[in-house]
């Protein structure tokens, strides 16, 4: 056999849960979790075996759930412990598994351990954080916060500065301080002995920090750079190393890491085998595309040379060394159908097909978004009053008011690039406000709920949710989908994304059209010699050589 090393987080699909938008069950607006224990039987025949909970902690809820103020309780308006446990329970009893954030780069502002850090220069808790001296009448250096604005918040109470990489609200942990990395640890240790299957590190590639706290490259016009000292920095892997062997390596759990800014170097490092760190690392670098001076923030679409080049990479390059996570989207990103498709009317849904076909049968672990698998479109709100994130908001006043940027450009970019595109609540009928909830949503409904819901697509064979799971049975049962080495095939075509997984033999050929035009092709000759048997195909005929428009088709290689 030539599969590598098995393991179960290698064959499983992951489905992300954004809790606040997934199903409101009290009527308050908010998604909480017997809205999720309500709709395990929905995740369960989409075919995923593991659910990504965004968290669920008690927060300040600036950042949804991403400022965490008790890690050891559950958000009010999410619920109760109780519900917790019966939502762990009832998906185990499923043979669903539940994998939670850990958010441990940062807590939030109203946590317990920084109303104390905040009191004096000499509490108990002051090295929890990360606290400096001004400098020349500012801030400590000139780093900005990846939400806008400088990283460091001034406290007047002690004439002294934090650091956030995030929002105010959001100040960093200082993970030199030893009592920090086991009052983390103890808590991790605390959530998986309830029986948690593993965990997804928010920001985990942040957490170590250069001593010197210089000041960064000015890059956007107004502030530093913080990525080159805080991203990777020094400690970052002896820190995970710790963490491993204290807890990870002690249960039999699904771990990965965000870690954005990383090369395939990088990656090899927090999740290569044998590496006694993460399993898998979240790679970027077909998202976090930067636009000069204002960063993340762009509406041009990526070509699909640049996605061929990026994907093979990391496919290539993880070969036998570590694992892949294949992501369109998550709750930070657009629609991946908006994004890399076409969601337009005529062409959504074979569009959406087509992409899931096009990465989920690459080699990696599936993680999807929840409501991609219906094809959701971006929100397309058209006024700033209608977007709820925090990053959205204060990076359109940084765009528009310090960058001199329109606001009409402004409002592109955020139609095109903002976080809230995930965050639109679940549509899951035609309903009011989509089957989401009976209230008023915390965050409008897209109007196209009415077209792209569950309760409708559950009901047709031809839906993108269908597709969805017909790919997913693929994916489980064909062994070759799952360890087969990839190959890029018709690497200079400027239409069609084609590759092969190839494993003892066996060999699947995957053919992508990614535009609305018909699309002819050629195999090459050592291809061209086998009979190919259609496995999956998002129209319902298939010629050989000839794609129609989003056309996407895994083949089998029958006999020579
Ligand atoms: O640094 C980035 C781009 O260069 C970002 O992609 C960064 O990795 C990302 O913003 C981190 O996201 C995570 O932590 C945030 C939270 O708001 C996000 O929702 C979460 O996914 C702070 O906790
Ligand atoms: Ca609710």
């Amino acid at each position: 056999m030539n599969e590598g090393i098995k393991a179960w987080y290698k064959e499983c699909i992951v489905y992300q849960i954004y809790p606040m938008s997934f199903c409101d069950s009290n009527g308050d607006g908010i998604g909480d979790l017997p809205g999720i224990i309500s709709k395990l039987d929905y995740i369960k025949d989409l075919g995923a075996d593991v659910i990504w909970l965004s968290p669920c902690y008690q927060s300040s809820n600036k950042d949804n759930g991403y400022d965490i103020s008790d890690y050891y309780k559950i958000a009010q308006q999410y619920g109760t412990m109780d519900d917790f446990d019966e939502l762990l329970r009832k998906a185990h009893d499923k043979g669903l598994k539940i994998v939670m954030d850990l958010v441990v780069n940062h807590t939030s502002d109203e946590h317990a351990w920084f109303t104390e850090s905040r009191k004096s220069r000499d509490n108990p808790y002051r090295d929890y954080y990360i606290w400096k001296d001004g400098k020349g009448g500012g801030a400590p250096n000139n780093w900005g916060s990846l939400f806008g604005g400088s990283a460091w918040e001034y406290d007047e109470k002690t004439d002294m500065y934090y650091l956030h990489i995030f929002s105010t609200k959001q100040p960093d942990l200082n993970w030199e301080n030893e009592k920090v990395r086991n009052e983390v640890y103890k808590m991790m240790r605390w959530w998986l002995d309830k029986g948690i299957d593993g965990f997804r590190m928010d920001a985990i590639s942040f957490i170590s920090k250069t001593p010197a706290f210089e000041d960064g490259k000015v890059t956007d016009g107004l502030y530093g750079d913080l990525s080159p000292f805080c991203m990777h920095g020094p400690k970052i892997h002896e820190y995970l190393r710790e963490m491993n062997q204290k807890v990870l390596s002690k249960y039999d759990i699904l771990t990965v890491g965000e870690v954005s800014g990383s090369t395939v170097e990088d990656a090899l490092k927090y999740a290569g085998e044998g590496r006694n760190e993460l399993q898998m690392a979240f790679q970027f670098e077909h998202v976090d595309r930067k636009n000069g001076i204002y960063g993340k923030w762009t509406d041009e679409k990526i070509g699909l040379a640049e996605l061929k080049n990026i994907f093979t990479k990391w496919q290539k390059e993880l070969e036998g060394k570590g694992w892949n996570c294949l992501f369109w989207g998550n709750h930070d990103q657009p629609r991946a159908v908006s994004r890399f498709g076409d969601d337009s009317p005529e062409y959504r849904e074979v569009s959406a097909k087509m992409l899931a076909t096009c990465l989920y049968m690459m080699k990696g672990t599936p993680y999807i978004f929840q409501g991609e698998e219906l094809g959701m479109t971006n929100a397309y709100f058209e006024r700033l009053e209608d977007y709820r994130d925090i990053e959205t908001i204060q990076c359109y006043d940084k765009l528009v008011n310090r960058q001199g940027l329109s606001p009409q450009k402004a409002m592109s970019f955020i139609k095109f690039t903002g976080r809230d595109n995930a965050r639109t609540p679940m549509q899951w009928s035609g309903g009011k406000n989509g089957g989401f909830t009976n209230g008023i949503p915390w965050i409008k409904v897209n109007p196209n709920c009415t077209e792209i819901n569950a309760e409708s697509q559950l009901k047709n064979e031809k839906s993108v949710y269908q597709y969805y799971r017909r790919l997913f049975r693929l994916k489980h049962s064909e062994r070759a989908s799952i360890y087969g080495v990839y190959d890029l095939i018709l690497p200079e075509d400027k239409k069609i994304y084609a590759y092969t997984r190839k494993l003892d033999g066996e060999i699947l050929l995957v053919v992508c059209n990614f535009t609305k035009d018909d699309a002819a092709y050629r195999l090459p000759d050592e291809l061209r010699i086998r009979a190919w048997i259609p496995l999956i195909n998002n129209y319902d005929d298939y010629e050989p050589g000839k794609l129609q428009p989003y056309q996407a088709v895994v083949l089998k290689a029958g006999a020579e």
